[in-house]
């Protein structure tokens, strides 16, 4: 099997199919950020193209999600055994009303593996929970991600929400997601907008002060 066919697995939502690739790859000495950008995402990105041309539907995006996920199961601990030092503390979730979370998964990952303590929320976060969790962990920084138009603008009503909790400012803001751009990210009053999981690292840290 070739790491082609883990592009294909994905578009095609074969789980067994994906995590055989995956850890083909993995015992090949492939590295997790080559199989993830240049594989995992792509099949995804795809699959939504596919999705949005009316040629496949929600239960095929389910299969397609539901094989990523095996595959980056496999990839996780990897991303995790980078980490040398303690950097600082995250609160992540996707917003409320939206239950993509592969993305989400993925930033956070990526954050643990380069020395982060993670406090993943999940999906479908209220700003209560965003902004309780936030206070009683002292974290640095909140993360919030959103893929749907419809959901974005929540966004928006977290940080007045910490705004009005005393906490704005305190607490670093980074937002992301498929429909996230860095002016709507500034319109909202966020801190900091990039558009993938590598680059989220370097602005954390950024943001931080940490290099
Ligand atoms: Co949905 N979906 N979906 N979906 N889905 C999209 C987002 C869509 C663009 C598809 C399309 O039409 N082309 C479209 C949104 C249209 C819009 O709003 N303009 C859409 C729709 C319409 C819907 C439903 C409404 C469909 C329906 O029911 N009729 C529904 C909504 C459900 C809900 O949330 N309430 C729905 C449902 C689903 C599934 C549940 C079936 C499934 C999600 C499963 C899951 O996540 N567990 C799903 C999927 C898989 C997708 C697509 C195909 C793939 C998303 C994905 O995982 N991408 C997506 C199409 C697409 O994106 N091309 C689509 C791969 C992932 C690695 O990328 O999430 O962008 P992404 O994350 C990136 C960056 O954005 C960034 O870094 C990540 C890694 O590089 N990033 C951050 C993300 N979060 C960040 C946070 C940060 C920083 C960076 O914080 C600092």
């Amino acid at each position: 099997m070739e790491l082609k066919d883990l592009f294909e697995a994905i578009v095609d939502g074969k789980l067994e199919m994906a995590v055989a690739v995956t850890k083909g790859a993995v015992s090949d000495g492939i590295q997790p950020d080559e199989i993830i950008t240049d594989y995992m995402i792509k099949a995804m990105e795809e699959i939504g193209k596919q999705f949005e041309e009316g040629r496949v539907f929600v239960p095929n995006l389910l299969m397609s999600a539901r094989a990523m996920k095996g595959a980056l199961d496999i990839l996780r601990p990897l991303l995790r055994g980078r980490q040398d030092m303690y950097v600082g503390k995250i609160v992540i979730g996707t917003v409320k009303g939206d239950l993509h979370d592969i993305g989400k998964n993925l930033v956070a990952s990526m954050f643990e593996g380069c020395g982060f303590e993670v406090i993943n929320l999940g999906v479908d976060v209220s700003s209560d929970k965003f902004i309780k969790t936030v206070a009683e962990s002292h974290a640095d920084i909140m993360c919030m991600s959103a893929l749907l138009t419809t959901t974005m603008n929540y966004m928006k009503v977290v940080i007045e929400d910490l705004k009005k909790a005393g906490l704005y400012g305190k607490v670093k803001v980074m937002v992301g997601g498929a429909p996230i751009t860095a002016s709507f990210a500034r319109s909202i009053g966020a801190d900091g907008y990039t558009s993938n999981a590598n680059a989220a690292v370097v602005m954390a840290k950024q943001l931080i002060g940490v290099n």
